[in-house]
């Protein structure tokens, strides 16, 4: 295939829920939505999924659209592609910028699913045809609040329970939710909140039966991470920390982590999603699939990787409504009995709702490949 046009729309969608994270509070989020026409006129979509500000990762909306505009873009002229996984090489030029990266090489994962007449599930080389999803609680302001939002996802069916902690707001946080759900499935995400000053704040953790810890110390560290591993008997979670399979194999290797959150965006799209995934089930360690509170379209990529066979872990995947009182796509992504089904052939593909589309944009661009 070649791309010869690309429109991507600024898009901006209030979520259903206020979500408090140690580094702040979001009560919506805004998404390039990259629309992709091939040759033959096959349209595939993608999602960017950088936010606003730059507190997750360097990325935001403008800084991807920058880098699609003015170098991811031109790259694919006259770019004859055979298979996906073609893009990273042509995109190595340009350093990093995995969610712009990511945004397009979705689009053309779904354009090459649709030319050879399967799901995107079926085109990664999926095998599961339902997936168990978790839940991620925000901060909240009461002890009350915390454990409504916990009993309410329990009565949901999610299979796994993670919450937002940071640095006086996870002990009581963790022990409040124990004492009244003594064995529900629970972790722990701090985004990257603490320091190895906090070691026994976090080894005090370890008496709660958390499933894991999720990024505990700093966005880009592995060696601080390993020195905490080593005295902590929770398995520590990379998120942040892993932008690619050479930060994988590294953390593995030195002992950072046991369990690897895999992000379509952050590693640059799911051909490296992919890759870490098959490395992670060749080495035994756990993966799962995390959210970036995406819309319908970046759902049902992260859905597709997710029904890879070493996704056994939940991965923080909710149905449509959880996030969006509309989402972009039609049918609405559901979820029920803390399952969602894997969407496998053409027949019950879920379908952009253009005029849903429409009426979160702020802005569109076309561009001639
Ligand atoms: O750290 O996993 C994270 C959402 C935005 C930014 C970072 C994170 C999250 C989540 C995912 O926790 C929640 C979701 O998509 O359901
Ligand atoms: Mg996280």
């Amino acid at each position: 295939m070649k791309i010869q046009k690309v429109t991507i729309h600024h898009i901006k969608m209030p979520l259903q829920f206020t979500f408090a994270t140690s580094f702040g509070v979001m009560t919506e989020k805004e998404f390039l939505i990259i629309e992709a026409t091939a040759n033959d006129g096959t349209i595939g979509y993608g999602e960017c999924v950088a936010f606003a500000a730059p507190w997750y990762t360097e990325e935001t909306i403008q800084t991807c659209w920058h880098m699609l505009e003015d170098f991811l873009l031109p790259l694919l002229q006259d770019q004859e592609i055979n298979h996906p996984d073609e893009l990273q090489a042509i995109f190595a030029p340009i350093r990093l910028n995995h969610m712009a990266k990511s945004a397009i090489e979705g689009a053309i994962w779904d354009i090459y699913a649709q030319q050879q007449g399967m799901s995107l599930a079926q085109a990664l080389g999926a095998t599961q045809n339902e997936i168990r999803v978790g839940v991620a609680i925000g901060l909240q302001p009461t002890k009350q609040a915390l454990l409504q939002q916990v009993g309410k996802a329990i009565a949901m069916g999610y299979g796994r329970i993670k919450v937002k902690i940071k640095p006086g707001h996870d002990l009581e946080v963790i022990s409040t939710i124990r004492e009244q759900f003594p064995d529900v499935p629970l972790m722990a995400d701090a985004n990257a909140a603490y320091t190895l000053d906090d070691m026994a704040r976090l080894q005090a953790l370890d008496a709660y039966n958390l499933l894991m810890i999720e990024q505990p110390l700093a966005f880009d560290d592995l060696i601080e991470h390993a020195t905490l591993q080593r005295q902590l008997q929770t398995a520590i979670c990379l998120d942040e920390s892993i932008h690619s399979l050479e930060d994988v194999k590294k953390a593995i290797q030195i002992g950072s982590c046991r369990i690897i959150n895999i992000k379509i965006g952050r590693v640059g799209g799911l051909t490296v999603a992919k890759q870490i995934h098959d490395y992670c089930r060749q080495h035994d360690v756990g993966v799962w699939c995390g959210g970036m509170l995406e819309t319908g379209i970046g759902r049902l990529h992260n859905i597709a990787l997710n029904a890879l066979p070493h996704f056994v872990l939940p991965g923080d995947l909710s149905g449509s409504h959880h996030y969006w009182q509309r989402d972009i796509v039609k049918p609405p992504i559901m979820m029920a009995h803390g399952k969602i089904q894997v969407p496998m052939d053409k027949e019950t593909y879920p379908v952009i709702d253009h005029q849903a589309l429409a009426q979160y944009t702020l802005t569109k661009k076309e561009y001639d490949v």
